[in-house]
C-alpha cells in the first residue's frame, strides 16, 4: 500500500490529455527509476505568464500505471540557486539522471540579468528521485547564448552523455564520473535537419535516437535522427510529432512496462502558448526501428498496471466546516443536503483550519469542486505561503461536483495548518478536500 496514492474517486480510467491539469507544466522529461515507477520532470509555467520569463518552481510527477499521476511537489525554485539570475524566473526545460545512488537534476538557468546571453546548466542532487534536491552549482564551460534544454543519457556501460542546444545548435559530450563536468569538449551534433531546441536522447535495441523540435513557423514539430554512436554522426529520419497547437514543442520518449510513450505538451487548457500542459500518448516503432507519427489523443493512454490502493493516512475535510470570508458563502446543495463553499469574487475565500499534517512534510491536497466556467482558478495559500493559481477546468455545471484538482505542498507537523483557496477567477463551489500526507 503506497503512502502517496490518491483517493479512489480521483482515479482515472485513461490518462486523458492533458494529463497534468492542476498546474501548468511543460517540457516533460520522463524516466523509469529503480523503484519501478515512472517519473516526469517538468518545467512549470507560472500563471499568469509573462512570456516564459517567470517560469519557476519545478514539480515532479510519478505513476505506477501511466494513468494516475501523483504530484510529488516542488523540488527547486530560482530562489534556491545562489549563482542564478538576480531577478529569478527562467527555470526552463530540465532533465534528471541517476548514477551510483544519486539523482542529478539538470536545469537551464541564466546567471545574469541579460538572460539569453548567460545560460548555464545548473545541477541539483538528491538521494531521492522527487524530493530533497540541493543545488550544486553549474557545469563549467557550458551554456552561453540561447544554449538551453539539457538532456542526459546514462548508457548501458555506465558512461553518461549530456546534450543541449538552442538557436539552431545542438551539442553533446561525455560527462565525468561525478556527473558535474564534461570530459574534454562538447562537440556539435552533426546530421540533424532544422534543429531548433528540446534535444532528447534515448537508446533502443542498440540504436541511439536524438529527438528535437524544429523551426516550423512558430508551431514546432518534433523530428528525430539515429546513430550507432551516442555522439553521432546522426542520420536524419523525419518528423514524428506534428504541431500540438502550441508555439513550442518539447518532449521525451520512454519505455514503461513494455510499452513506449511520447511525453509532450500542448496548450489545450489555457489556449495560451506560455501556459502549457503535459500530455502522454503511445509511440510505436516500425520493424526497421523508425518511429511512426504519434497520434495525439484526448483520452491519453490506458493503464499498464492496477491503480495503487488509497493512502490509509488520508483524511477528508468537508467545506461546510471551513471558514469562508470576503464574500464567499456556504450554500446548501440538493445532493445529500451537504453545504459547499461558493468562492467567486475577488477576495472571497474558503479556508480549512486545523489540518492534520501528521509528522509534517509533503502532503497531497485533493480538491472536489463544481464549476460551469471553462477554466476557473483558485489561489492557494498554505500557512500564509503563496502557492499561486490552481486550475479548475469545468466540471460541466456548477452543481456537478465531479471536478478534481490536486497539488502537493509542505505541511507543519500536527494540526497547526491552514489551507486557503481564494477566488476571483470564476465562480466555483468547493465540496471537500482530502489531505494525504506522504509520511516520508
Ligand atoms: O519552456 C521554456 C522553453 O520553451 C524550453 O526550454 C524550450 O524547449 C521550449 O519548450
Amino acid at each position: 500500500m503506497s503512502n502517496k496514492s490518491m483517493p479512489a474517486d480521483f482515479l482515472k480510467e485513461t490518462s486523458q490529455n492533458p494529463t497534468i491539469t492542476t498546474i501548468f507544466t511543460a517540457d516533460p522529461s520522463a524516466h523509469v527509476w529503480e523503484d519501478g515507477k515512472v517519473y516526469i520532470y517538468a518545467s512549470h509555467d507560472m500563471d499568469p505568464a509573462r512570456g516564459c520569463d517567470l517560469m519557476d518552481r519545478y514539480h515532479v510527477f510519478s505513476s505506477e500505471d501511466m494513468v494516475n499521476w501523483i504530484d510529488e511537489g516542488e523540488i527547486l525554485r530560482s530562489d534556491d540557486v545562489a549563482w542564478g539570475r538576480p531577478e529569478g524566473g527562467f527555470m526552463w526545460a530540465p532533465d534528471c539522471a541517476y548514477r551510483n545512488g544519486t539523482y542529478y537534476f539538470y536545469y537551464p538557468h541564466p546567471s545574469g540579468s541579460k538572460w539569453n546571453d548567460t545560460w548555464k546548466m545548473g545541477v541539483a542532487t538528491s538521494q531521492n528521485p522527487a524530493s530533497g534536491f540541493t543545488d550544486r552549482g553549474y557545469i563549467t564551460g557550458l551554456g552561453g547564448f540561447a544554449m538551453i534544454d539539457p538532456c542526459v543519457l546514462v548508457d548501458d556501460d555506465g558512461r553518461a552523455y549530456m546534450y543541449y542546444g538552442g538557436g539552431s545548435k545542438c551539442a553533446g559530450g561525455e560527462l565525468n564520473e561525478d556527473m558535474m563536468a564534461i570530459k574534454g569538449e562538447m562537440s556539435e551534433m552533426v546530421g540533424l535537419e532544422d534543429f531548433h531546441e528540446a534535444a532528447w536522447v534515448f537508446k533502443r535495441a542498440g540504436l541511439y535516437y536524438l529527438t528535437y523540435s524544429d523551426n516550423l513557423d512558430n508551431h514546432n514539430r518534433m523530428r528525430y535522427a539515429t546513430s550507432v554512436n551516442p555522439l553521432g554522426p546522426w542520420t536524419y529520419r523525419g518528423v514524428f510529432l506534428e504541431p500540438t497547437g502550441c508555439s513550442t514543442s518539447h518532449g521525451s520518449v520512454a519505455e514503461y512496462k513494455g510499452q513506449w510513450y511520447m511525453f509532450y505538451h500542448n496548450q489545450a487548457i489555457s489556449n495560451q502558448g506560455n501556459l502549457r500542459s503535459v500530455c502522454i500518448d503511445r509511440l510505436y516503432f516500425n520493424e526497421d526501428g523508425t518511429i511512426q507519427t504519434v497520434v495525439q489523443t484526448k483520452t491519453g493512454v490506458p493503464p499498464v498496471a492496477p491503480a495503487p490502493a488509497p493512502n490509509p493516512h488520508q483524511k477528508t475535510y468537508s467545506a461546510e466546516n471551513s471558514a469562508v470570508g470576503g464574500g464567499a458563502t456556504l450554500e446548501t446543495v440538493v445532493r445529500g443536503n451537504a453545504r459547499v463553499a461558493r468562492v467567486h469574487q475577488d477576495g472571497s475565500y474558503c479556508q480549512f483550519d486545523q489540518i492534520d499534517g501528521d509528522r509534517g512534510g509533503r502532503a497531497a491536497l485533493y480538491i472536489r469542486y463544481a464549476t460551469a466556467e471553462r477554466l476557473a482558478k483558485l489561489h492557494l495559500t498554505v500557512n500564509g505561503e503563496d502557492h499561486s493559481l490552481l486550475n479548475a477546468p469545468s466540471s460541466g455545471s456548477d452543481s456537478d461536483f465531479s471536478g478534481r484538482a490536486s497539488i502537493t505542498v509542505r505541511l507543519r507537523p500536527g494540526s497547526d495548518n491552514a489551507i486557503r483557496f481564494a477566488g476571483g477567477n470564476g465562480n466555483i463551489r468547493i465540496e471537500s478536500m482530502t489531505v494525504s500526507p506522504f509520511m516520508d
